[in-house]
C-alpha cells in the first residue's frame, strides 16, 4: 500500500518516521493514523531496525492533535472507532521493542502532545510547544492523555494543563519532566539520530528487555517490578551479545553486538 500521509525512511540501524501533513499541520485524521500502524508493523519486522525517530514534517508543528475537521461530525460510533484506532496505533509505539525518540519542533497539540508522550524519549527545539486544549473543544484528551501526562509530570501539574488547555514553551517542559532535551532548531534531528544511534549501538536485545521491563514495571507494585527486571535480566544470559559485550570488556577490544 502506497503511503500518502506518513514517511518511513532507514539510515543503518534507526529508521525516521515523519508524519508529513505539513499544511494541516500534521494533525492525525484516521488515514495517518492507519499509515502508522502499517509503518510500526514495518518495524516490528525488521530486524535491522534497533532504534526509531519519530518527527513531524514542515517549520510549524510536530502533530497539532487528532484532526477537528475529521472529528467535527463524527456519530458516536466512528467516534469510538477512531478513539479504538487511535489508542491502538499508541500503545503500538509504547510497546515497539525498539526505542523511540519523538523529535518535536512547533506545535505538540492534543493527540501531537500525547503521541510525544507514547514515544519513550523526547527531544524538543526552542520553539516547540505543549499542550492539552481538548476540554476548550468540549472533549477529554482522548489519545491517552487523562492517563499518560499524569505518569510523566504527576498529577497536579497534568491536571492544570489539562483543565487550562495553556500552551506550554520548551523550557517550561524540560523544566516538569515533559521532554528530556532542549536543541537548536537547525540541530534537532542531528541531535536526535545522534541518540538513536548512540542506542542502536548498544545490545539491541539488552535494550529492548530494559524497554519492556521499565513500561511493565511502572504498572506494578515494586516486588513485582523488580521480579520482571530479574527476569531480563537473566534472559541476557542467553544471548551472544551478553557475551560478546563482556569478553570484549575483559579483552579490552571494541564489541562487536549481532542483535542474538
Ligand atoms: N486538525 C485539523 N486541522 C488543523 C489542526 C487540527 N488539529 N490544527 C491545524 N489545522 C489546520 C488549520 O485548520 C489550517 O488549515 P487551513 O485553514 O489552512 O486549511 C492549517 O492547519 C494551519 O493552521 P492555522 O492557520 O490555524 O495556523 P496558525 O499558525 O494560525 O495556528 C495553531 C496554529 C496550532 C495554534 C492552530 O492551528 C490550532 O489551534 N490548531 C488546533 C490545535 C488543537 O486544538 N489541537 C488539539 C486537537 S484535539 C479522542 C482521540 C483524540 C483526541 C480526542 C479524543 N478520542 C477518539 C476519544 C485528541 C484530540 C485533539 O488532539
Amino acid at each position: 500500500m502506497e503511503l500518502k500521509n506518513v514517511i518511513l525512511e532507514k539510515e543503518g540501524n534507526i529508521a525516521i518516521v515523519t508524519i508529513n501533513r505539513p499544511k494541516a499541520l500534521n494533525a492525525l485524521n484516521s488515514e495517518t493514523l492507519k499509515e502508522l500502524d502499517i509503518i510500526v508493523d514495518e518495524l516490528e519486522n525488521d530486524e535491522s531496525i534497533y532504534a526509531v525517530v519519530l518527527t513531524g514534517a514542515g517549520e510549524k508543528a510536530f502533530v497539532a492533535g487528532a484532526d477537528i475537521t475529521e472529528m467535527k461530525d463524527l456519530t458516536t460510533i466512528e467516534g469510538r472507532k477512531f478513539s479504538v484506532l487511535g489508542n491502538k496505533v499508541f500503545r503500538r509505539i509504547e510497546n515497539l521493542e525498539k526505542p523511540v525518540i519523538a523529535a518535536i519542533h512547533g506545535f505538540a497539540l492534543g493527540g501531537g502532545c500525547e503521541l510525544a508522550m507514547a514515544c519513550d524519549i523526547r527531544i524538543a527545539t526552542e520553539k516547540a510547544k505543549f499542550a492539552q486544549p481538548e476540554v476548550g473543544l468540549g472533549i477529554t484528551p482522548g489519545f491517552g492523555g487523562t492517563q499518560r501526562l499524569a505518569r510523566h509530570v504527576g498529577l497536579g501539574i497534568a491536571k492544570e494543563m489539562i483543565f487550562t488547555g495553556r500552551m506550554m514553551k520548551s523550557d517550561e517542559a524540560l523544566r516538569i519532566g515533559l521532554i528530556n532535551k532542549i536543541v537548536e532548531v537547525e540541530k534537532l534531528m542531528e541531535e536526535a539520530k545522534a541518540m538513536a544511534n548512540l542506542i542502536a549501538s548498544n545490545a539491541p536485545i539488552a535494550v529492548t528487555l530494559s524497554k519492556v521491563a521499565i513500561n511493565r514495571g511502572m504498572q506494578c507494585d515494586i516486588d513485582t517490578a523488580l521480579m520482571y527486571e530479574a527476569e531480563a535480566f537473566g534472559q541476557c544470559f542467553s544471548t551472544e551479545d551478553q557475551k560478546e559485550g563482556m569478553s570484549a570488556f575483559v579483552e579490552k577490544r571494541d564489541k562487536n553486538f549481532q542483535n542474538k
